[in-house]
């Protein structure tokens, strides 16, 4: 068994695939003591430097556990039994383990506004956490990873390909895609002319990269750390509005079930504004971050169901062409209700 070979406590007795993460494996490893671990292979067809990202995240968790009292509040890389901060198997696969953060729970989605508010608190606290970290000692783990423009060029180059024949499934999904293409750059812009900050960012904030204490239902420990890089914060603002303050699930097939909550738009702004310690600058974008980070992914969702899904991991027919319509149909309804978003995120600058 691959958990054997990492410094545990205990022998391991049993390893149970765990989580609902799109790109690593995960899985939950128990051991004869009573001990419970996160084992995890890196997907290497995505993170092309697994060494590097171990790096990155071996920096960050180290930086974080300065500013922490709860050592529950940040993740803890187990070593190998040799020391190393990974295994390499015989297949050149990477392997890491984290302690499991005891006593937590992840929420695939928010049961009240309190938890989203909580989530937004945690993700705020982490941005400002990470704010003298010096982010020229980060590798960019996936180069242009919110870079929008870049994203419509993978998306026209997966239509032009046309490898999975399945262009002709997707067409108002793709004359959606292309009628905001104007859009894209944006906040790009704004990041190049000085307007907004280039921060040490998470990337991927989605409501199940946090873990929420099973008893007070305060978010302990943002995880996930493969993707954090140098970014926008508006970005990982937005990226948790598309996931968290959605009315149904990211794959949800009933689209007339999915709309933006601004209960839940407004609970998190509360708790990610009163954490983070963003410019002025910034928060007059964060509902264009929103709209941008639902936009972009869903475009990635699209271009992976028309390459014929070989970059997110899908679990029936169609699913990827399925989470693209679930963002593209928040895009529409974040346009509807775009003065709305407006307001009150001006309500959270007074
Ligand atoms: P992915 O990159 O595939 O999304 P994650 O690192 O987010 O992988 O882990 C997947 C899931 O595993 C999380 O959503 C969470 O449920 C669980 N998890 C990850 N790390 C821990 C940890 N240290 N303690 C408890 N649960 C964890
Ligand atoms: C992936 O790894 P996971 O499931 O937390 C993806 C994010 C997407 C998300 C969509 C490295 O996140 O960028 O927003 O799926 N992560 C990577 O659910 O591509
Ligand atoms: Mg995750």
């Amino acid at each position: 068994m691959i958990a054997a070979c990492f410094a545990l406590k205990g022998t391991p007795v049993s390893c149970e695939l765990y989580g609902n993460g799109h790109i690593n494996t995960t899985c939950l490893v128990r051991t004869d003591t009573g001990n419970k671990y996160i084992l995890q292979k890196i997907n290497r067809h995505v993170f092309h430097d697994p060494e590097a990202l171990m790096r990155n995240i071996a920096a960050v968790t180290g930086f974080l556990r300065r500013s922490v009292t709860d050592s529950r509040s940040v993740l803890n890389l187990v070593p190998t039994r040799n020391g190393e901060p990974f295994h390499r198997d015989e297949d050149g696969e990477i392997w890491r383990v984290y302690d499991y953060v005891s006593g937590s729970i992840v929420l695939e989605r928010a049961e009240t506004p309190y938890d989203f508010r909580e989530s937004g608190a945690a993700f705020g606290r982490f941005q400002r956490q990470l704010t003298d970290f010096d982010a020229t000692s980060l590798i960019e783990t996936i180069p242009k990873f919110h870079d929008t423009p870049h994203r419509y060029a993978q998306l026209k180059e997966a239509i032009k390909k046309d490898t999975a024949g399945r262009v002709k499934d997707a067409e108002r999904e793709i004359a959606f895609a292309m009628e905001r293409e104007s859009c894209a750059q944006t906040l790009m812009c704004l990041q190049t002319d000085g307007t907004l900050p280039l921060r040490v960012t998470h990337n991927d904030t989605k409501l199940n990269n946090v873990l929420f204490d099973r008893d007070t239902r305060k978010a302990l420990c943002v995880i996930d750390l493969d993707t954090v890089m140098p970014g926008l914060a508006v970005n990982d603002f937005g990226d948790s509005i598309r996931f968290g303050a959605s009315t149904a699930a990211e794959d949800e097939t009933d689209l007339d079930k999915v709309s933006l909550s601004l209960e839940l738009f407004e609970a998190y702004a509360v708790g990610y504004l009163s954490n983070s310690g963003l410019t002025d600058a910034e928060r007059a974008c964060l509902c264009d971050g929103a709209k941008m980070m639902t936009l972009e992914c869903g475009i990635r969702f699209l271009a992976d169901y028309l390459s014929g899904d070989v970059y997110f991991r899908t679990a029936r027919p169609g699913h990827n062409l399925d989470r693209a319509r679930t963002q593209l149909k928040l895009v529409a309804d974040m346009e509807r209700k775009w003065d709305e978003m407006r307001n009150i995120v001006e309500g959270e600058r007074q």
